[in-house]
């Protein structure tokens, strides 16, 4: 035991009339929601770089926290898992998420990287024995080291290119054997900041190739989970390769992997590339290419990435309205990719932050569940195309430009506008918060 989160307690689900600052108030993990609990709908995971590896910090001043773990030998990883695994306890999280170098000290070469990991990957093991939480993710981090600086697959330097897939398969193999439901990657540096020194079609090609390698691993190892890619737009190149879904997806089919890569949408990412939460996932749905999602809130002033803990019921409601939509996860869950804001700097905070967003959660998944339940939305959109489920309407999909212009020759087709009633329905979404 460490003594890091002394005097915290387990936290409970106490119901909405709680006064205790420590208690779920809308998460209950065992309350049945459309015939799942909401353990099972939520599927929520901590993020060990933002909970445990983040300093502190903004980008004018480094380190603001103070960790006991903070540094970089084994010794002191193994202490930064022992507290993990404790908040996992205290707040019966049901996932976790990590990077290599969230969880291991960072060696001086490859070799060295990977024994690290493999310490820190049988140490996780032992500690999972014992624990109900399960790793949802497990993901490479392909960004923060100076070697990345003009990014891993689409490096012009094949060295980085040949580093970076080496890593790529010892993080496929701790995910798999720590039984992750799921593989990320998320492009990180891969994008460009100049075309007068960028060939970006070679570039698309190495990230097109590597993602297929780490597809043939993922089936000649046997690893069930789904490979996932988290889109990103903006940072920290305007030019960034997996913008956002609908680039993903066309990526995707470029290299012909749409049947065996779904998406990992962040709230913030969608943020960033101009639209929203619910449209991406929407998108992803339509696409068929849905996965999971990271949940955190963007600052919709600040135009960066700043992954703040979700606190906006209406919003989450709309994203699980989508979720649900999609049928609910599979290997997919709800990623907490957020982190304290730099002056949070106790142990409470950092329990308190995750408290109030798997109440948030919680509470917009409730909303969404009685927005479909209700069946109400659904019907006026249902009416809005109804047109395209008579004959003459599915007729049409099949048919041709010269057939069609007789027709509306023939019949004297002539339509009249209908109202969308935009505002009717913001009204009826309100009625279910
Ligand atoms: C960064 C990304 C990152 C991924 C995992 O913005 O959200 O945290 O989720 O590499
Ligand atoms: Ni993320
Ligand atoms: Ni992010």
């Amino acid at each position: 035991m460490t003594d890091f989160f002394n005097g915290i307690p387990t936290i409970k689900y106490e119901g909405p009339e709680s006064q205790n600052d420590f208690t779920f108030r809308h998460y209950n993990p065992d309350e049945v929601v459309l015939g799942k609990t909401l353990k099972e709908h939520l599927r929520f995971a901590v993020a060990y770089w933002h909970s445990f590896a983040w300093e502190g910090g903004d980008p004018f001043g480094g380190r603001t926290f103070d960790r006991p773990w903070f540094g970089s030998e084994m010794d002191l990883a193994k202490l930064k898992a022992d507290a993990a695994f404790e908040m996992f306890e205290i707040l019966g999280a049901p996932f976790f998420c990590f990077h290599d170098a969230d969880v291991r000290p960072e060696g001086q070469n490859f070799a060295e990287n990977t024994r690290n990991l493999e310490e820190i990957v049988e140490y996780f093991a032992g500690k999972m024995e014992g624990s109900e939480t399960k790793l949802l993710w497990g993901t490479a981090n392909l960004f923060s080291h100076r070697r990345f600086m003009s990014g891993a697959a689409t490096n012009p330097d094949p060295e980085v290119f040949a580093f970076s897939a080496a890593t790529i398969k010892t993080c496929m193999d701790a995910t798999y054997r720590l039984g992750g439901q799921n593989y990320v990657l998320w492009g990180g540096r891969e994008g460009y900041e100049t075309l007068l020194n960028t060939d970006m079609g070679r570039e698309r090609q190495q990230a097109g190739r590597m993602l297929q390698m780490a597809v043939e691993y993922k089936h000649k190892i046997g690893f069930k989970g789904a490979i996932l890619i988290e889109p990103k737009p903006q940072e920290p190149t305007k030019h960034q390769y997996d913008y956002d879904v609908a680039t993903v997806y066309g990526f995707l089919k470029d290299f012909g992997l749409e049947d065996e890569v779904q998406v990992n949408i962040e709230q913030g990412h969608a943020i960033l590339a101009g639209h929203s939460f619910e449209h991406e996932l929407a998108l992803a749905r339509a696409l068929g290419i849905f996965g999971s999602i990271d949940m955190n809130r963007n600052d919709y002033q600040s135009g960066w990435d700043t992954d703040q803990f979700p606190n906006n019921v209406p919003e989450t409601a709309l994203a699980y309205y989508e979720v649900l939509k999609a049928g609910g996860f599979t290997t997919g869950g709800t990623n907490f990719d957020a982190k304290l804001r730099r002056q949070s700097l106790d142990a409470e905070d950092l329990i308190l932050g995750h408290v109030g967003a798997m109440d948030v959660c919680a509470a917009g998944l409730k909303v969404a569940a009685k927005m479909l339940d209700d069946g109400k939305l659904e019907a006026e959109r249902d009416a809005r195309y109804a047109g395209w489920e008579t004959p003459e309407g599915k007729a049409l999909m099949h048919s041709d430009l010269e057939s069609i212009m007789a027709q509306v020759t023939g019949q004297d087709i002539n339509p009249e506008p209908k109202s969308g009633r935009q505002e009717r329905l913001e009204n009826l979404v309100n009625r279910y918060l």
